[in-house]
């Protein structure tokens, strides 16, 4: 049964609803004196320092950081066939979609003899974190490979934690995915030490260099979030990855076991998992919770599930109509949003916050986490009002490349003359008036 929140005499101003509405709350400040030594050590001594953490935390010691080749190959050959296939058309579909995301370089005729073009020019070198722990996930494999290889990244490292029950190398599935994919740098290293060895680089146990990256991106725990913080800017990441957050809008048209399929789905992710209801149908509501109390009892994860369903973070949130509803999870900014309403198409294109919109019925949230072409990297934590999901731009700088003729500047010298005097800086309209003096 999912706690009720009642906003239908009336829906409170966005800024309210921040802190009325149902959210994880997770302290990533609350960690980092425990991750700047793990960072700090892996600075001063490298792959050395990840190998020591890698015991400590995971309980192995790979006898390599970087995993050999055989080992890519191996675990693809072993993939089972189904899984492939199922991959197969996850890439598929995924890089049709990412491959229209390509930009173009623009340029500009500000004035005759005057231009400015936006080149885009993709990162140079990408590690992308992949979690090891309570989920294995391969398709969040797909979800950062393919837009970075869609950018035209040049040199890419998956980096995922070493497991003990597999003598030190990442999971299996995360190596065949990876090979899958092409990528043929994969490291077994992972957490906050994973992460720093990513920022800083070092030297493998053979001697072999470990190359730093510009960014890192991917999902991980508090730790792994924690140190991206903390490296952010040596760094460029992603968003801050948090717990998954699913929001349903329905009205009473809904089919209630589809919405507590969907709300239980993410659920699954993990016991701080937030999955919100918002509805104008108490009767929806009512056979809702009824479906739960039939479903979560009766799936794999169920203790996991009912956490995170009986967590300050989920709930139900009744409104008097959709427009209400709308004002709701627009709010709420949630990572995926369905909506299953009358004409959910037209209330879709109202939405204006929200990391991934699943529009009807048939578009639930766990398509779109595997096969549906979109990326499930997605912004949680309200992050949505200003962020997006992992796309080819998240992997590509613009840079303006200026270029103007002698007449051209000499048309607007006066302008930056007058401006830099403005500002107390004569020396920028010298650079400028330098140009045109008679020096002969
Ligand atoms: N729903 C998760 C992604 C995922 N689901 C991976 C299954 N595997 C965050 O968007
Ligand atoms: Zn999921």
């Amino acid at each position: 049964m999912l706690t009720r929140i009642d906003l239908r005499s009336a829906v409170p101003t966005p800024a309210e609803l921040r802190t009325t509405l149902p959210r994880a709350q997770v302290d990533v400040d609350a960690v980092l004196h425990h991750v700047r030594p793990i960072v700090d050590a892996v600075r001063e001594r490298g792959a050395d320092a990840a190998l020591e953490y890698t015991e400590r935390f995971d309980g192995v010691r790979p006898a390599a950081v970087r995993v050999p080749a055989a080992e890519l190959d191996r675990a693809l050959a072993e993939l089972d066939p189904a899984v492939r296939a199922a991959l197969e058309e996850s890439i598929e579909r995924a890089r049709r979609v990412h491959a229209d995301q390509r930009r173009t370089d623009t340029t500009t005729r500000v004035v005759p003899g005057g231009t400015v073009t936006e080149k885009w020019v993709p990162v140079a070198r990408v590690g992308l974190y992949v979690p090891g722990g309570l989920a294995v996930y391969p398709s969040s494999v797909v979800m950062n490979v393919v837009p970075a290889q869609t950018a035209g990244v040049e040199s890419l490292v998956v980096c995922s934690p070493a497991q003990a029950e597999f003598g030190g190398l990442p999971h299996p599935a995360i190596m065949a995915a990876a090979a899958l994919l092409g990528v043929t740098e994969v490291w077994a290293v992972g957490g906050a030490h994973g992460v720093a060895l990513l920022a800083y680089g070092g030297t493998d146990t053979d001697g072999a260099a470990l190359d730093p990256v510009d960014m890192v991106t991917g999902p991980g725990n508090i730790y792994v979030t924690a140190a991206k913080r903390l490296l952010r800017g040596l760094i460029g990441i992603d968003s801050e990855a948090g717990p998954t957050e699913i929001a349903v809008l329905a009205d009473a048209g809904a089919d209630p076991a589809h919405v507590a399929t969907d709300l239980i789905s993410q659920a699954e992710h993990d016991p701080l998992a937030a999955s919100v209801l918002v509805t104008d149908s108490v009767e929806l509501a009512d056979a809702v919770d009824a479906e739960l109390a039939v479903r979560v009892k009766a799936t794999k994860h169920s203790e996991r599930i009912a956490t995170a369903l009986s967590g300050p973070q989920s709930g139900c949130v009744l409104v008097s109509s959709v427009d209400d509803g709308l004002r709701v999870v627009d709010a709420y900014a949630a990572e995926h949003l369905e909506i299953q309403t009358a004409d959910a198409a037209a209330v879709a294109a109202r939405v204006r916050n929200a990391g991934a919109v699943f529009v009807g019925p048939w578009s639930p949230v766990s398509l779109g986490d595997y096969c549906a072409g979109s990326n499930h990297v997605l912004p949680t934590g309200g992050c949505a009002r200003h962020s997006s999901g992992l796309s080819v731009q998240t992997f590509l700088r613009g840079i303006h490349v200026v270029e103007y003729t002698e007449d051209a500047l000499r048309a607007v010298a006066g302008h930056v003359v007058a401006l830099a005097t403005a500002e107390d800086l004569p020396a920028h309209g010298e650079a400028v008036t330098a140009r045109f003096e008679d020096r002969s």
